[in-house]
């Protein structure tokens, strides 16, 4: 992804992950507040033509290269278009199918099992404090791990590869859940996109 920066289409319509997210959520997350980050970001980068060129994904890894005056800026809404653009492709309605075996494989050998996985993801996304994500990422020596991060930092910017995240943001889920952020998050699980996690894992171990 890179300058100028454009709001991806969803791959799937905006009631598609009904009754786990609504769709008004959909609709206000999508053209409200991921278009807001793009928007941002292409201003910031507005006036820096030699950052026009490099990948986004670069950019997030090498913040402090950035002039100061948009570095800020570049953090939260590169940040945030970053993650939205993941976050949308690792949903999808309904997803039942018993592939991605060897991400599941991996994940049961780095957290004993997959179950224990999901309880651990899920405890780290209910209880981050305030606004921010859970990440699923591989590590520089190829290890699974799992933590949360504040806002719309990225874990590009710790050096290690996302290849799955869950928005914690009041913004994703108060409407239809208002406080109860763990039902959100529980629900959540329905609508998860293996097979696209999976391609992120087996792109990030060859990197
Ligand atoms: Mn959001």
């Amino acid at each position: 992804m890179k300058y100028p920066h454009v709001l991806p289409q969803l791959p799937y319509s905006y009631d598609a992950l009904e009754p786990y997210i609504d769709k008004t959520t959909m609709e206000i997350h999508h053209t409200k507040h991921h278009q807001a980050y793009v928007n941002n970001l292409n201003s910031a980068l507005e006036k820096y033509p030699e950052w026009q060129n490099v990948e986004l994904e670069e950019i997030l890894k090498n913040l402090n290269q950035l002039p100061e005056d948009i570095r800020t800026a570049v953090r939260n809404n590169g940040g945030g278009h970053y993650n939205h653009s993941l976050f949308w492709e690792i949903m999808k309605p309904n997803d039942r199918d018993e592939s991605a075996v060897e991400l599941k494989k991996a994940l049961e050998e780095n957290f004993d099992s997959f179950e224990n996985f999901k309880n651990l993801f899920s405890e780290i996304a209910l209880k981050h404090f305030g606004s921010g994500w859970a990440w699923l990422v591989v590590t520089p020596d190829k290890k699974l791990k799992v933590y949360s991060l504040p806002n719309q930092d990225n874990p590009l910017m710790n050096g290690d590869l996302p290849i799955m995240g869950l928005d914690v943001w009041e913004h994703a889920y108060y409407l239809k859940y208002q406080n109860r952020r763990n039902e959100y998050i529980q629900n959540w699980w329905n609508v998860i996109n293996w097979g696209k996690i999976e391609e992120n894992y087996k792109e990030a171990v060859i990197k």
